[in-house]
């Protein structure tokens, strides 16, 4: 494992801060108020960090349909155990500070892989096209995201390679459909088990909720004040067809139940140590 913290110092765990995945394994740490303090990478800037801390650890994750075998979350433990991965950090919480609550029943950890495999990687490709598509958008998503000088030198390559990024970042028009067809018919299945409970699998809070919640926030642009600690842009901010999206996938059960599974966080107070305050607005948006 890596160099273990001092003695006394709490979990650390280093997250690309707007990542839905990330966000499951700032959900689960502080549902159950396990003390953290959060380390923030843009893409790109996160690799030095994840080598370091994974550095002798035996890795709990390697590179899966959603993230190469440095991908965030890491958790680094207060004993120098690292977790790698979001569902693994999910179920530590669950297990150690929540008596595995979170996994009732086998079908809960089935839900929660077909939400990682799928609708997560769906909803983040859609909305990284919208953005890469409108510089101005993912200038504003590092500047609510990440402060200082990974900020400075994201937006100057942002500024300097913007073109490029557009180019070979936006989605074309059929990508752009195949995915929005792939969330409706994950949407379908969730509408269709929500008539039958109250909850993705059953009648109570799982990590199946948690982990479709998560999957679907960049799509419904979940906002802090609705319960998401990631920040994306405002709805009316974002280009028409991103917010029509948004707003028509809000409107069916499975997104007004996303939303409401957020909604239970903002009861939950957030762990000490994380205080990162987002830049205000940036220009052109
Ligand atoms: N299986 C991983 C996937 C996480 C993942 O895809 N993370 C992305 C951010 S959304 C990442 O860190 N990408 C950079 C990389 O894979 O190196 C998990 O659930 O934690």
């Amino acid at each position: 494992m890596g160099t273990p913290p001092p003695a006394g110092a709490p979990a650390r765990l280093l997250v690309i801060p707007f990542s839905h995945y990330c966000e499951k394994a700032r959900w689960a740490l502080d549902l159950y108020r396990v003390p953290f303090v959060e380390e923030r990478f843009l893409p790109g800037q996160h690799t030095a960090a994840v080598r370091a801390a994974l550095s002798g650890a035996r890795l709990d994750g390697a590179a899966d349909a959603a993230g190469s075998a440095l991908s965030t979350p890491v958790l680094v433990l207060e004993d120098g155990t690292v977790l790698q991965d979001s569902s693994s950090i999910v179920a530590w919480a669950s297990r150690v500070h929540g008596e595995n609550a979170l996994y009732p029943h086998p079908d809960v950890a089935a839900a929660e892989r077909r939400f990682h495999d799928g609708l997560g990687i769906w909803t983040r490709r859609l909305a990284y096209g919208f953005c890469f598509g409108t510089p101005a958008l993912l200038r504003r998503l590092i500047a609510d995201n990440v402060s200082g000088t990974k900020a400075q030198i994201a937006r100057a390559a942002t500024l300097v390679a913007g073109p490029l990024i557009a180019r070979y970042g936006a989605l074309s028009a059929a990508d752009e459909t195949a995915l929005i067809a792939s969330i409706d018919r994950e949407l379908d299945e969730v509408d269709a088990t929500l008539q039958q409970h109250s909850h993705v699998v059953g009648a109570a809070f799982t990590a199946a909720d948690l982990a479709f919640a998560c999957a679907l926030a960049p799509a419904l642009l979940v906002q802090p004040h609705e319960g998401c600690t990631a920040v994306y842009p405002p709805l009316d901010v974002v280009p028409t067809r991103y917010r029509t999206l948004a707003q028509a996938w809000r409107a069916r059960p499975a997104g007004r139940h996303a939303l409401a599974m957020f909604a239970t966080r903002l009861s939950a107070k957030p762990s000490k140590g994380r205080g990162f305050k987002p830049s205000p607005p940036g220009p052109g948006l």
